[in-house]
Protein backbone atom coordinates (compact mmCIF):
# COMPACT_ATOMS: atom_id res chain seq x y z
CA UNK A 1 0.00 0.00 0.00
CA UNK A 2 1.83 3.46 -0.84
CA UNK A 3 1.49 6.49 1.53
CA UNK A 4 0.18 9.57 0.18
CA UNK A 5 3.01 11.16 -0.04
CA UNK A 6 4.75 8.39 -2.11
CA UNK A 7 1.53 8.14 -4.42
CA UNK A 8 1.45 12.13 -4.51
CA UNK A 9 4.84 11.99 -5.78
CA UNK A 10 4.55 9.36 -8.14
CA UNK A 11 1.49 10.87 -9.81
CA UNK A 12 4.37 13.86 -10.03
CA UNK A 13 6.32 11.92 -11.85
CA UNK A 14 3.28 10.81 -14.12
CA UNK A 15 2.83 14.13 -15.33
CA UNK A 16 6.36 14.71 -15.95
CA UNK A 17 6.93 11.35 -18.23
CA UNK A 18 3.47 12.30 -20.38
CA UNK A 19 4.79 16.29 -20.73
CA UNK A 20 8.16 14.40 -21.49
CA UNK A 21 6.34 12.41 -24.34
CA UNK A 22 4.44 15.61 -25.73
CA UNK A 23 8.18 17.68 -25.85
CA UNK A 24 9.53 14.80 -28.18
CA UNK A 25 6.05 14.58 -29.93
CA UNK A 26 6.74 18.41 -30.92
CA UNK A 27 10.20 17.85 -31.60
CA UNK A 28 9.41 14.73 -33.92
CA UNK A 29 6.81 17.34 -35.80
CA UNK A 30 9.01 20.14 -36.16
CA UNK A 31 11.71 18.08 -37.56
CA UNK A 32 9.74 16.33 -40.20
CA UNK A 33 8.23 19.29 -41.45
CA UNK A 34 11.43 20.75 -41.50
CA UNK A 35 12.28 16.86 -43.98
CA UNK A 36 14.54 15.52 -41.56
CA UNK A 37 13.18 12.37 -41.76
CA UNK A 38 15.40 9.83 -39.72
CA UNK A 39 15.46 12.54 -36.77
CA UNK A 40 11.92 13.07 -37.03
CA UNK A 41 11.55 9.26 -36.80
CA UNK A 42 14.07 9.31 -33.84
CA UNK A 43 11.73 11.51 -31.83
CA UNK A 44 8.80 9.68 -32.49
CA UNK A 45 10.14 7.00 -31.12
CA UNK A 46 11.54 9.02 -27.51
CA UNK A 47 7.74 10.02 -27.37
CA UNK A 48 6.46 6.26 -27.43
CA UNK A 49 9.29 5.56 -24.71
CA UNK A 50 7.97 8.24 -22.59
CA UNK A 51 4.40 7.35 -23.08
CA UNK A 52 5.34 3.72 -21.78
CA UNK A 53 7.20 5.49 -18.69
CA UNK A 54 4.09 7.25 -17.65
CA UNK A 55 1.94 3.62 -18.37
CA UNK A 56 4.21 1.81 -16.06
CA UNK A 57 4.02 4.33 -13.62
CA UNK A 58 -0.28 4.41 -13.92
CA UNK A 59 0.04 0.58 -13.23
CA UNK A 60 2.32 0.38 -10.48
CA UNK A 61 0.62 3.00 -8.41
CA UNK A 62 -2.98 1.16 -9.17
CA UNK A 63 -1.80 -2.00 -8.07
CA UNK A 64 -0.53 -0.40 -5.06
CA UNK A 65 -3.86 0.45 -3.60
CA UNK A 66 -3.65 4.15 -5.11
CA UNK A 67 -5.17 6.17 -7.35
CA UNK A 68 -3.28 7.43 -10.58
CA UNK A 69 -3.84 11.18 -11.83
CA UNK A 70 -4.26 11.76 -14.98
CA UNK A 71 -3.79 15.50 -15.00
CA UNK A 72 -3.46 18.57 -17.98
CA UNK A 73 -0.31 18.85 -19.23
CA UNK A 74 1.94 22.26 -20.26
CA UNK A 75 2.21 22.66 -23.70
CA UNK A 76 5.24 21.86 -25.32
CA UNK A 77 7.78 23.99 -27.25
CA UNK A 78 6.70 23.62 -31.41
CA UNK A 79 9.82 25.01 -33.06
CA UNK A 80 13.08 25.58 -32.46
CA UNK A 81 16.47 27.88 -34.07
CA UNK A 82 18.37 24.94 -34.79
CA UNK A 83 19.08 21.20 -34.39
CA UNK A 84 21.76 22.11 -31.95
CA UNK A 85 19.11 24.00 -29.81
CA UNK A 86 16.51 20.81 -29.98
CA UNK A 87 19.18 18.59 -29.10
CA UNK A 88 20.48 20.25 -26.20
CA UNK A 89 16.81 20.69 -24.86
CA UNK A 90 16.69 16.79 -25.06
CA UNK A 91 19.45 16.75 -22.69
CA UNK A 92 18.46 19.50 -20.42
CA UNK A 93 15.03 17.90 -20.02
CA UNK A 94 16.38 14.41 -19.44
CA UNK A 95 18.86 15.53 -16.69
CA UNK A 96 15.66 17.32 -15.18
CA UNK A 97 13.75 13.87 -15.70
CA UNK A 98 17.32 12.13 -13.65
CA UNK A 99 16.92 15.07 -10.98
CA UNK A 100 13.14 13.85 -10.48
CA UNK A 101 13.70 10.30 -10.22
CA UNK A 102 16.10 10.77 -7.61
CA UNK A 103 13.83 13.13 -5.87
CA UNK A 104 11.90 10.06 -5.50
CA UNK A 105 14.14 7.77 -4.95
CA UNK A 106 15.59 9.73 -1.97
CA UNK A 107 11.56 10.04 -0.37
CA UNK A 108 11.06 6.63 -1.24
CA UNK A 109 14.33 5.14 1.00
CA UNK A 110 13.10 8.30 3.43
CA UNK A 111 9.55 6.30 3.79
CA UNK A 112 11.55 2.99 3.75
CA UNK A 113 8.83 2.13 1.31
CA UNK A 114 11.34 -1.03 -0.66
CA UNK A 115 8.40 -2.18 -3.20
CA UNK A 116 8.70 1.68 -4.17
CA UNK A 117 12.24 1.73 -4.10
CA UNK A 118 13.07 -1.28 -6.37
CA UNK A 119 10.21 -0.10 -8.87
CA UNK A 120 12.30 2.62 -9.48
CA UNK A 121 15.37 1.38 -10.37
CA UNK A 122 14.12 0.92 -13.80
CA UNK A 123 13.68 4.11 -14.21
CA UNK A 124 17.40 5.29 -12.85
CA UNK A 125 18.78 2.95 -15.55
CA UNK A 126 16.94 4.08 -18.27
CA UNK A 127 17.78 7.84 -17.32
CA UNK A 128 21.77 6.95 -17.58
CA UNK A 129 20.98 5.68 -20.70
CA UNK A 130 18.68 8.41 -22.45
CA UNK A 131 20.97 10.66 -20.86
CA UNK A 132 24.23 9.06 -22.77
CA UNK A 133 22.32 9.19 -25.48
CA UNK A 134 21.25 12.66 -25.76
CA UNK A 135 25.09 13.71 -25.08
CA UNK A 136 26.26 11.67 -27.66
CA UNK A 137 23.69 13.41 -30.17
CA UNK A 138 24.46 16.73 -29.02
CA UNK A 139 28.46 15.94 -29.48
CA UNK A 140 28.00 14.74 -32.87
CA UNK A 141 25.90 17.67 -33.60
CA UNK A 142 28.27 20.07 -32.40
CA UNK A 143 30.75 19.01 -34.74
CA UNK A 144 28.15 18.59 -37.59
CA UNK A 145 27.62 22.86 -36.96
CA UNK A 146 26.14 25.02 -39.55
CA UNK A 147 27.28 22.25 -42.30
CA UNK A 148 23.64 21.29 -44.06
CA UNK A 149 26.30 17.84 -45.75
CA UNK A 150 26.58 16.49 -42.21
CA UNK A 151 23.00 17.40 -40.72
CA UNK A 152 22.34 15.22 -44.01
CA UNK A 153 24.42 12.36 -43.31
CA UNK A 154 23.25 12.59 -39.61
CA UNK A 155 19.80 12.55 -40.49
CA UNK A 156 20.31 9.10 -42.02
CA UNK A 157 22.83 7.95 -39.13
CA UNK A 158 20.59 8.53 -36.38
CA UNK A 159 18.56 5.69 -37.36
CA UNK A 160 21.66 3.57 -36.47
CA UNK A 161 21.69 4.98 -33.24
CA UNK A 162 18.20 4.18 -32.54
CA UNK A 163 18.66 0.08 -33.73
CA UNK A 164 21.79 0.05 -31.66
CA UNK A 165 20.77 1.31 -28.72
CA UNK A 166 17.22 -0.81 -28.95
CA UNK A 167 20.04 -3.95 -29.22
CA UNK A 168 21.63 -3.27 -26.27
CA UNK A 169 18.67 -2.89 -23.99
CA UNK A 170 17.20 -6.38 -24.55
CA UNK A 171 13.55 -6.52 -23.85
CA UNK A 172 14.00 -2.94 -22.88
CA UNK A 173 11.56 -0.06 -23.28
FE1 LIG B 1 13.41 10.02 -20.53
O1 LIG B 1 12.20 10.28 -19.21
FE2 LIG B 1 11.14 8.92 -18.96
O2 LIG B 1 11.99 8.21 -17.56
Amino acid sequence: MLSKSIEAALNKQIRIEAESSQVYLAMAVWAEVKGFEGISNFMYDQSDEEREHMLKLVKFINERGGHAQISELNAPNISYSSFKEMFKKLLDHEVFVSESINELVHISLQEKDYATHNFLQWYVAEQIEEEAMARTILDKINMIGDDKGGLYLFDRDIQQLTVSSAADTPGGA
